[in-house]
């Protein structure tokens, strides 16, 4: 069985984990959302594939549920002794070493897709003995960044855009955000594989991730909310929005500016059914939300409510069946 997967970072590995546990000997590809990407210190950083990468290769710190577990902050330590900004952004001497191996092969000339694969050699090839390991593939190898327009009194116009980063990790996602911004998104290309994956898969999945800077830039990407629209596979998406908040994260922060409520029910018919020009034919949304169902099913999706938190894999896995099964009976 071939399977597509649609994922950000945290929430997205751990939905691949539980997609891992449900169908042990499928295919997976995971079209990983690259516009949280930041160069940082020359370093070109991808949280999302890398938060992916390390979850699935048994890396990541599961604290924080970004960067490596056991990480030291000694080279942080001495960019801040120098006064060489930017300081709220946290680079570990382990998660260094990564982004010192992308920035190299991107610089020679290879593009993100060939660099990542070469990454996941090391981290997922052996990482759960499986003959088929996961394969990530970026959403595309172009630039791609998101902006959040917040307002700035001090700015002629009133507002000023920041990337994503800065609005997340050092705003903490706490001023307005007027607009959300994917610069870049209209003249990118998906990433080889991408489309294919798409169009083979007998199964395609929208992690529970964040709809508008996880999900919603690798729709964007001009082709992939057509090849869903055209996929021969069914289409499954779970809610990652639980009783009008996200489960972790600031998604609430974000919603608004996209004009999404933050309920569950909304950022469905938000990604909408496939008949009616949206990528979906089921939703699945917690039991918290099946006051929703009625209104989704109005809209012509297939709509069900289960338990969705992400608890441990098993738990996941059994979500994912449920709404498999629910899409294909
Ligand atoms: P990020 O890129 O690291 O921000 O992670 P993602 O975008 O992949 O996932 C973040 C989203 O996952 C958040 O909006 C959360 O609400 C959602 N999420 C996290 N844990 C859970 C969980 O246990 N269950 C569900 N349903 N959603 C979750
Ligand atoms: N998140 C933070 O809250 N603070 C950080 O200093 C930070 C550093 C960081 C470094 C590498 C990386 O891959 C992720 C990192 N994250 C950090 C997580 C990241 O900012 C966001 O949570 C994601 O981009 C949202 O998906
Ligand atoms: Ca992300």
């Amino acid at each position: 069985m071939q399977i597509a997967v649609l994922a950000g970072g945290v929430g997205g590995s751990r939905f691949v984990q539980g997609v891992r546990r449900a169908y042990p000997d499928a295919t997976v590809t995971v079209i990983v959302n690259t516009a949280d990407d930041i160069t940082l210190h020359g370093l070109h950083i991808s949280p999302d594939l890398d938060t992916m990468m390390y979850s699935l290769g048994g890396g990541i710190d599961p604290e924080r549920g970004w960067g490596r577990a056991e990480e030291t902050w000694r080279v942080g330590g001495e960019l801040a002794a120098y006064g060489v900004e930017p300081s709220w952004f946290g680079l570990g001497d382990l998660d260094l070493a990564t982004h010192l191996v992308r920035t190299q092969m991107l610089d020679a000339g290879y593009p993100l897709s060939t660099v990542t694969q070469a990454l996941c050699t090391r981290w997922l090839r052996d990482a759960d003995q499986r003959a088929q390991p996961v394969q990530l593939v970026p959403m595309t190898d172009d630039r791609v960044e998101t902006h959040v327009v917040i307002d700035d009194p001090a700015a002629a116009s009133g507002r000023r855009a920041v990337h994503f980063q800065e609005y997340w990790v050092k705003l903490h996602a706490e001023p307005e955000a007027r607009q959300v911004l994917q610069v870049g998104i209209d003249k990118c290309r998906p990433a080889p594989g991408v489309l294919e994956a798409i169009s083979t898969a007998e199964l395609v999945l929208l992690a529970p991730s964040n709809p508008v800077v996880s999900i919603g830039p690798v729709l964007g990407v001009p082709g992939i909310t057509a090849a869903i629209r055209a996929a021969k596979a069914p289409v499954v998406g779970f809610s990652g929005i639980i009783g009008g908040a996200p489960v972790l994260g600031m998604a609430h922060r974000l919603l608004p500016a996209i004009g999404v409520d933050v309920d569950a029910g909304s950022v469905g018919l938000h990604y909408g059914a496939r008949p009616a020009d949206g990528v979906l034919d089921a939703w699945i949304v917690d039991t918290a939300d099946a006051g929703a169902l009625p209104r989704l099913r109005e809209h012509g999706l297939i709509a069900a409510s289960t338990d969705l938190i992400m608890s441990e894999p098993a738990a996941t896995a059994d979500f994912i069946q449920h709404g498999v099964k629910l899409a294909t009976e």
